[in-house]
């Protein structure tokens, strides 16, 4: 995770460097070290700690100094330097597609805009073409282009803002006013996009914890800070928010923080109708009308029952008896309740599910025995098939598929019959020097002497734009699992699309759907297709839908998934990993499956490999 913030620092350096007009050389430096980091398959950390750094290609004395600089403080003085010169709008204008660096040095020295909205503002009014380079049809793509930002922009993907979040908790946990400390909001909850962060921290001296962070490296700046809250904006320019309480209201304070607000909302009209009240400050006994002396009373419980009243209520206002909360657990037994899981704390049928003890006996990333859609250096991945084989053995998998990409995706230098057929071979090798089972699908169970761990012979077969496969029955059917990805055509109609992956089902050898609406969160929208078709199709051919566990993809989504799930299709939930470190995004694929209400028995991968075998339908 560190090796994203390194890079990012790098191609912020570049980015400012380039606004400047600086040498282009030492921009493409810094750009190269950017790429090259996130691209390494090490830890970056582990690297420096071994003083190995300067043997990273491209990465020179005055590099690695800003790398260690980094890994120490969360940023570099170089970049400070160069923050300081420009506006931060302008790094808002770089994020609009289309606008670079040379477009953002030129409105901002010729026509002196600072912001996204100032630039939006002069091509609104037709300022910008006439400067050099730049005509009506460009400033045209650049308003359109802030338009696409403007409807995808005050929402992160959850995976850019995790890594972030997880190290101010951690700089906080340290502190030693602090008392506990987590993370809440739509990020606990694991929702694919946050709007802003959430922490919530227990102390006896608030006031110092907010001092402390408000002066976290991740800060760069301060939009609010008081006794007990504060808010920042972090790199990247996240919002996170913090609130300090008392220890003892820790934990009421984290299930409010954490929310969702339906899924509280729901919670506190629950409780009023117990004779209770929560709020963020703790939860109360609220005296019954006859308990006190008449009107008193009665006055009292009034306002507890004013279904608003409840949410910004001083700590003492309206409070009877404090109970003790020393749990969420504690906070839903004392609501007549079992813990409900962060995930599914959305208004979403949860509440219902847990009186009736329906809940679902969630999905965990224990749970998990295989990946089955991986990639290699056969096509576009960027490791060998041993180097991927043992990543997934020291996870402790029992089996892994290699899936590479297919001839059609040139690109990608993807696989046609001939090198599918050598690939399945040197599979097959593999298990017999390593005691797993036949990479042909054949029936011999984990041979002797290994621990059991097999390597598969899969492939993404692209489906084509008419809905034909790229690649021939009589590959395909000697392959132990297929996965079949649309991966070109996204701009077919809304039938066309539906029809074209229902076909692909129709193909007895296709196992299941890659990444199904093909969307890359913040940056591609879901092409056009009806997924209930996709769906029931799925259904009656006996398909199963990825989960495609990659967190700017998380496709199928959580509610697409859950529907999947209510119709009894089988999801199965893969990395893609394209290196090995990726196997580890199976975390995330498995947080989006407990959005969607997934037990063990729904995901295909939460069992072992003979037993999936008997669920595919060529068996
Ligand atoms: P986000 O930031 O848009 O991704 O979504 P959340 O859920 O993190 O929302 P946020 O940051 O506005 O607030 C964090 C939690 O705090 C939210 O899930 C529930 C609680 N909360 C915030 N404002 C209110 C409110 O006005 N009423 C209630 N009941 N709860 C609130
Ligand atoms: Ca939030
Ligand atoms: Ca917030
Ligand atoms: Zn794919």
């Amino acid at each position: 995770m560190k090796n994203a913030a390194i890079a990012a620092m790098f191609q912020e350096i570049a980015d400012l460097l380039a606004i400047k007009g600086d040498d282009s050389f030492k921009i493409r430096a810094y750009e190269r070290a950017a790429r090259t980091i996130v691209e390494l398959t090490e830890d970056i950390a582990t690297v420096a700690a071994e003083d190995r750094l300067r043997d990273i290609p491209g990465i020179g004395e005055a590099l690695a100094g800003k790398i260690r600089e980094g890994l120490e403080t969360g940023s570099c003085s170089f970049l400070e330097e160069l923050r300081r010169e420009f506006p931060a709008g302008l790094l808002e204008m770089l994020q609009v597609s289309g606008v670079g660096a040379r477009t953002v040095a030129r409105v901002y020295h010729d026509l002196h805009l600072q912001s996204l909205a100032e630039l939006e503002a002069a091509a609104r009014a037709g300022r910008l073409q006439g400067l050099p380079k730049i005509g009506p049809k460009t400033e045209q793509n650049i308003l359109a282009g802030i338009e696409r930002l403007k409807r995808s922009q005050g929402r992160i993907p959850m995976w850019s803002a995790l890594p972030l979040a997880q190290s101010m908790v951690e700089r906080l946990r340290i502190l030693p006013e602090v008392d506990q400390v987590e993370l809440a909001g739509s990020l606990r909850r694991w929702k694919d996009t946050v709007g802003d962060l959430d922490l919530v921290a227990s102390s006896k001296e608030p006031g110092r914890v907010i001092q402390e962070f408000t002066r976290l490296p991740e800060v760069t700046a301060v939009t609010g800070a008081g006794e007990t809250k504060a808010g920042v904006i972090a790199v990247g320019g996240i919002h996170v928010d913090l609130r300090v309480l008392p220890p003892e209201d820790f934990f009421t304070a984290l299930h409010h923080f954490t929310g969702s607000k339906e899924h509280n909302v729901r919670l506190r009209g629950r409780a009023r109708h117990m004779g209770l009240k929560i709020n963020e400050y703790g939860l109360f006994r609220v005296p019954a009308a006859g308990d006190g002396a008449g009107a008193g009373a009665a006055a009292g419980e009034g306002s507890g029952d004013d279904p608003r009243g409840a949410e910004d209520n001083a700590p003492s206002a309206g409070a009877g008896e404090k109970l003790k909360v020393e749990s969420e657990e504690d906070l839903y037994r004392w609501l007549g309740l079992p813990f409900i899981p962060p995930e599914l704390r959305e208004d979403r049928g949860e509440i219902e599910a847990a009186e009736a003890g329906r809940l679902p006996g969630l999905l965990d990333l224990k749970d998990i025995r295989g990946d089955l859609h991986t990639h290699t250096d056969w096509s576009d991945g960027r490791a060998t098939i041993a180097v991927m084989a043992e990543a997934g053995r020291a996870r402790g998998y029992d089996y892994l598929a290699i899936a590479d990409h297919t001839k059609s995706l040139a690109f990608a230098r993807g696989l046609d019959e001939t090198r599918l057929r050598q690939q399945m071979e040197d599979i097959a090798a593999y298990n017999k020097a390593h005691g797993g089972g036949t990479g042909g699908g054949g029936d011999t169970p984990a041979g002797g002497g290994g621990d059991g761990f097999r390597l598969l012979a899969a492939t993404e077969v692209d489906i084509l734009p008419d809905g034909r496969l790229d690649l021939p029955d009589e590959v395909l059917s000697g392959l132990d699992f297929v996965t079949a990805s649309v991966h070109s055509g996204f701009r077919q109609t809304r039938e066309q699309m539906t029809e074209r992956v229902c076909q692909a089902m129709k193909n007895p050898h296709v196992d299941s759907i890659g990444h199904p609406t093909g969307r890359l969160i913040g940056r591609r929208e879901p092409y056009e297709i009806d997924l209930e078709k996709v769906i029931a199709c799925a259904r009656a051919t006996g398909t199963f839908l990825e989960i495609n566990a990659s967190p700017d993809r998380l496709d199928l989504s959580d509610h697409y998934a859950r529907e999947a799930k209510e119709a009894g299709v089988k999801v199965v939930i893969n990395t893609d990993a394209h290196d090995p470190r990726r196997l580890d995004e199976m975390l995330f694929g498995v947080h989006n499956a407990r959005r969607a209400w997934l037990e063990p028995n729904d995901v295909v991968n939460a069992h072992p490999w003979e037993e999936v075998r008997r669920w595919l339908k060529k068996a």
